[in-house]
């Protein structure tokens, strides 16, 4: 086992700003269930699997539809999201992130990417950051979302690494709460007031050096 720990990246609100694009197309979704999606409540959305998100949404609301609609709005939502993203390259990779990413590498840290999304691979590839990650988890590799630990279990499996060897950058509670219950180290990025369970919090990712974790 390698011993300089591992970064395992979310994606969404932590390598790309997609997490905007999730969140216009819950809220049009919303809009034609006559619910008014805030931002507060989005919140509960990040790092959740798309359908459990329709879940919490139905809940929230009030409303119960049957198995054929909950699948087509799923589609629809998974249409609106992939149509918003269509444009992203390697632009819209977050600030810091990049150089963070290639000086871990040449200090021989391994880098894993844990995203709840089910298009993670085919952002990853239009970001141009695919080749860099040694290992990646998403949501068709696993059968509990986040706040399930499964994902970061087979992310740190996958690179031969010690769960309590492994740094998870996060922009999500749901996302926090799964690296805190496998005593992995915690970061979390954003303002939201959820993120204080993490082990630190930083507000953007620029402000994370790698110095921080030697
Ligand atoms: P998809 P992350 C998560 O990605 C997003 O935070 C969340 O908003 C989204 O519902 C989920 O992926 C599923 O995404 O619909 O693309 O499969 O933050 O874990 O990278
Ligand atoms: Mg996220």
């Amino acid at each position: 086992m390698n011993n300089m720990p591992t970064f395992i990246f979310d994606l969404d609100g932590v390598i790309t700003n997609t997490e905007d694009y999730h969140f216009d197309a819950w809220k049009s979704i919303c809009f034609s269930l006559n619910y008014d999606l805030s931002a507060e409540k989005n919140e509960e959305l990040k790092g959740v699997s798309r359908s459990k998100c329709l879940d919490k949404i139905l809940k929230w609301a009030n409303l119960n539809i049957s198995s054929k609609e909950f699948n087509e709005i799923l589609k629809k939502k998974n249409n609106l999201y992939l149509n918003k993203i269509s444009n992203i390259d390697s632009s819209n990779i977050i600030k810091g992130v990049y150089d963070f990413i290639e000086n871990a590498k040449k200090h021989n840290h391994l880098i894993a990417l844990y995203s709840s999304s089910k298009n993670a691979k085919f952002i990853l590839k239009k970001l141009n950051l695919y080749s860099y990650f040694d290992a990646i988890v998403d949501g068709n590799s696993v059968k509990a979302s986040k706040p399930d630990p499964e994902g970061f279990i087979l992310a740190s499996k996958l690179t031969n690494s010690n769960p309590k060897n492994c740094v998870v950058f996060e922009d999500s509670e749901a996302g926090i709460i799964a690296g805190n219950k496998i005593n992995m180290t915690t970061i979390g990025i954003g303002k939201s007031s959820k993120l204080k369970i993490a082990n630190k919090v930083y507000e953007k990712f620029e402000e994370i050096n790698l110095n921080d974790f030697k």
